[in-house]
């Protein structure tokens, strides 16, 4: 046995329960997800999709994936899955391989606004280096501004428009994103890594009617095994149809293997093939819902304590900690057992590097079981750790550490 690793692991397994975890993109698998994960299928080598493989011996890997796309097609509605890609920064690099040429134009939301990497942060990201890339912005209240964006989408017609989010509080308008793409005849990809619980349990708007292309993880508000996925809707297939391509379903399967992908995690997959289960209950729709609910008691109890709040109408809220105060906040809650990460907020004064706000989310200790009272705690404990490092007195460290023992000590209230 390696001991040095099991030691370590175990030292994890205690950190992830005894402490109160707020990055809104982390969540709790199941066991039975995390069985699969840790499974025989990690030992299979499977290039290709069921049916056609380039290695023998896949007739039941084939039926594990095949049961993974006819779940996940009939909880999203798409009309065709991909479920291998790796993860997401994968899936969406698939998807502009797919569909877009080098040096085309692709449009995201800036990094900075609570967009992704992928969508076209430019210079130092495939996305950025390899195309003409146009970021939209959100409005100082973190809104996104609907009207300027189907202006500057007139003006710079990008091929590829990407409707996905990493901090993000609100509600997408996929409809809006729909008729925008469509006034310029662009494709339109839903990035809906963050949100896809909220969107299969009922708490979020789907984008499948309005949207072509689907992508996302599975780790984040899906509670499934770090992977991704690509759906193709029907608006999606017709469109293509509509200047000859008629096999955009293939065209997506290629980009993925033998385009930028070799052999799939099948026990990812196996793994996902569970989660999709799982999310296919009334207890997973009450789950999406409870996150929502959560999010909005956690965010309305820090604003009645004056709190700059951005949100919240899903799973995460940013909050305003000061001019590039965010890194020294959250170390802060760390050292009171209080996981969150850093992040930029709207028309930031700060940098990257020295951001002046915390993201916050509630997916993962929704699964822990807490509810809104238990969130209107995490807000008061949140409240004295930022009253803390405010003072800044030189009993900082052993007053975090009181409330590190506090969280542990409530902690074990939970499974
Ligand atoms: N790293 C993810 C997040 O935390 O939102 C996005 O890829």
């Amino acid at each position: 046995m390696d001991k040095k690793i099991f030691e370590l692991i175990k030292k994890e397994a205690g950190r992830q329960k005894e402490g109160i975890h707020l990055i809104p993109s982390e969540n709790f698998a199941s066991e039975e997800v995390m069985k699969v994960l840790g499974s025989v299928l990690t030992n299979k080598y499977a290039e290709g999709y069921p049916g056609k493989r380039y290695y023998q011996g896949n007739g039941f890997v084939d039926e594990i994936e095949s049961l993974a796309i006819e779940r996940g097609k009939k909880l999203l509605g798409v009309e065709h899955l991909n479920v291998q890609p790796y993860s997401g920064s994968p899936a969406n690099s698939e998807v502009l391989m797919a569909l877009a040429e080098v040096g085309d134009t692709i449009c995201g939301l800036k990094l900075s606004a609570g967009g992704h990497l992928t969508h076209g942060h430019p210079k130092i990201t495939f996305s950025g280096k390899f195309f003409r890339s146009v970021q939209y912005d959100v409005e100082p209240d973190g809104r996104i501004d609907y009207e300027k964006l189907g202006e500057l989408v007139k003006e710079t017609r990008p091929k590829i428009i990407f409707a996905g989010t990493t901090a993000y509080p609100y509600i997408l308008d996929f409809k809006k994103f729909g008729e925008i793409a469509d006034s310029v005849g662009a494709w339109l990809i839903a990035d809906i890594s963050h949100i896809v619980g909220l969107v299969i349990g009922g708490a979020h708007p789907s984008p499948v009617p309005y949207v072509h292309i689907v992508t996302s993880t599975t780790h984040k508000s899906l509670r499934g095994p770090r992977g991704a996925i690509i759906g193709v809707t029907k608006k999606g297939i017709s469109f293509a149809k509509s200047f000859g391509i008629l096999d955009l379903e293939k065209r997506i399967d290629r980009a993925v293997f033998p385009g930028m992908q070799g052999g799939p995690h099948e026990n990812t997959i196996g793994a996902l093939a569970v989660a999709f289960n799982e999310a296919d209950s009334e207890e997973f729709n009450d789950y999406a819902h409870q996150i929502v609910k959560n999010a909005k008691t956690l965010a309305d109890s820090l604003k009645e304590k004056g709190y700059k709040v951005f949100g919240t109408e899903n799973h995460l809220m940013l909050i305003d900690v000061g001019k590039e105060r965010g890194k020294e906040v959250a170390v802060a809650l760390e050292k009171a057992n209080i996981f969150v990460n850093s992040n930029m907020v709207p028309h930031d004064e700060g940098s990257p590097m020295r951001p002046s706000g915390i993201r916050i989310g509630t997916p993962a200790m929704t699964t822990r079981g807490f509810r809104e009272k238990d969130f209107i705690k995490v807000a008061d404990l949140i409240d004295r750790v930022c009253c803390e490092v405010n003072k800044n007195e030189a009993n900082l460290e052993g007053n975090l550490a009181e409330i590190d023992i506090e969280v542990k000590n409530w902690m074990r209230e939970f499974s």
